[in-house]
């Protein structure tokens, strides 16, 4: 090779790189245009995007009063339902021998929070009934009988209170559903028997009377309340006063519970009573206890501390849909020989229903599903 040889392989060949070159360089420039550009890396301090500012009401707006149809008892119950069902049948099922299926009824009856001493005597009175007879139907046709006749035995006729208005008062430990049961008679009374009056008697915390003007506006009753910190008795006797004066058909009468200061709430559910019965006699004509249905059997000393202070005429069995331990009707109508008023199966304003005991143990007893129909069908919403 010559030296002009050379020469001219190296030009050719430096020519050829740099075009090359070139042509990676035009190849990575349209490549990145055609590539979408990489998301910007968020920065810590900025949170995600906000929705569109008009996408926000200005203020909260509560959904209209009763949307839909009041939930039927058999869909509060299907925790418990089915819970119950499945250790009933696995009794049935599970063992020929008699011991063994009492033994078995008695712990499905427990587990749902019926209470052991209820347990016992549904069971010994299944057994004493139907004697060597291990028939499932039959047992089972025996036990809901057996627990209809506990419901049945506690129930009593609601107070008549005549022309004058009638007043209820709900007492309960905190958190139990007081307030929000309060809310749901409100507007179902109002429906009913006319014009309500809610009085504001928690007056601990000023949030609890706000939350209460909340629901009475929805449910379209009047609120009678005083400033955070005054007298609930007060506020209960402006109320019945209110009532009488206007006509008011039904008086709601929302308390405290704050059970830490137990000889206090006690002295102040008692001067209520006292107090409104000064201005009506009679009142309050009832006195229901809410229980929350997930406290299982400690609802029963929450009734032996409230009864000490006021007769109580009734139990409301607030939350019953979010509980396994729904037998605690059971225990509650054998022991306290108080009828259950009402049960609270939601947090919405419609989610109360009145307690009907064979609705209850129909519900109860529904296999997979047919208690939802049948509660529906037998039960006018
Ligand atoms: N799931 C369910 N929650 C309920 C029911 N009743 C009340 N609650 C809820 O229980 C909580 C306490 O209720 P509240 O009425 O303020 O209790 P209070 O302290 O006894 O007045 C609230 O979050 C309610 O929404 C019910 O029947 N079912
Ligand atoms: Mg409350």
């Amino acid at each position: 090779m010559t030296p002009f040889d050379i020469a001219l392989t190296l030009i050719i060949a430096a020519g050829a790189g740099s075009g090359l070159v070139f042509i990676e360089v035009l190849i990575q420039w349209s490549l990145r245009k055609a590539r979408p550009s990489p998301p910007p890396r968020p920065q810590a301090a900025i949170p995600p995007a906000a929705e569109p500012a008009e996408a926000l009401p200005a203020q909260y707006v509560a959904p209209p009063l009763a949307v839909r149809e009041p939930v039927r008892i058999g869909l509060g119950l299907r925790k418990t339902r089915e819970n119950f069902l499945a250790r009933i049948r696995a009794a049935l099922t599970g063992s020929a021998k008699i011991d063994d299926i009492y033994e078995g009824l008695e712990e499905a009856l427990i587990a749902a929070d019926v209470g052991v001493e209820a347990s016992m005597k549904i069971a010994s009175a299944v057994r004493a009934k139907l004697g060597n007879d291990n028939r499932p139907d039959a047992i089972r046709d025996a036990l809901k009988a057996e627990i209809a006749t506990i419901l049945m035995s506690a129930e009593r006729r609601p107070a008549d209170s005549g022309d004058a208005p009638l007043v209820i008062m709900l007492v309960g430990v905190n958190g139990v559903g007081k307030t929000t049961t309060v809310a749901k008679l409100a507007a179902r009374l109002k429906t009913e028997r006319g014009s309500v009056i809610v009085a504001a008697a928690d007056t601990f915390r000023a949030a609890a009377i706000e939350q209460l003007e909340v629901w009475c506006d929805r449910a379209g009753a009047d609120i009678i309340k005083q400033s955070q910190g005054s007298d609930p008795a007060a506020v209960a006797f402006d109320a019945v006063k209110a009532a009488i004066a206007r006509k008011t058909r039904t008086v709601l009468i929302d308390t405290a519970g704050r059970l830490q200061t137990k000889v206090n709430l006690m002295e102040e559910l008692k001067k209520i009573a006292r107090v409104v019965a000064r201005e009506l006699p009679g009142a309050p004509h009832e006195t229901w206890l809410v229980l929350d249905a997930n406290t299982g059997q400690n609802a029963l000393s929450q009734a032996a501390i409230f009864g000490d202070a006021v007769p109580l005429t009734g139990v409301v069995l607030a939350k019953l849909d979010s509980t396994a331990k729904g037998g605690v009707v059971v225990a509650v109508a054998d022991r306290l020989k108080i009828p259950v008023r009402f049960v609270g199966l939601g947090e919405a304003i419609e989610d109360l229903r009145e307690f009907d005991a064979r609705e209850f143990v129909d519900a109860l007893f529904a296999s997979d599903g047919a208690g939802e129909q049948s509660a529906s069908g037998s039960y006018a919403a």
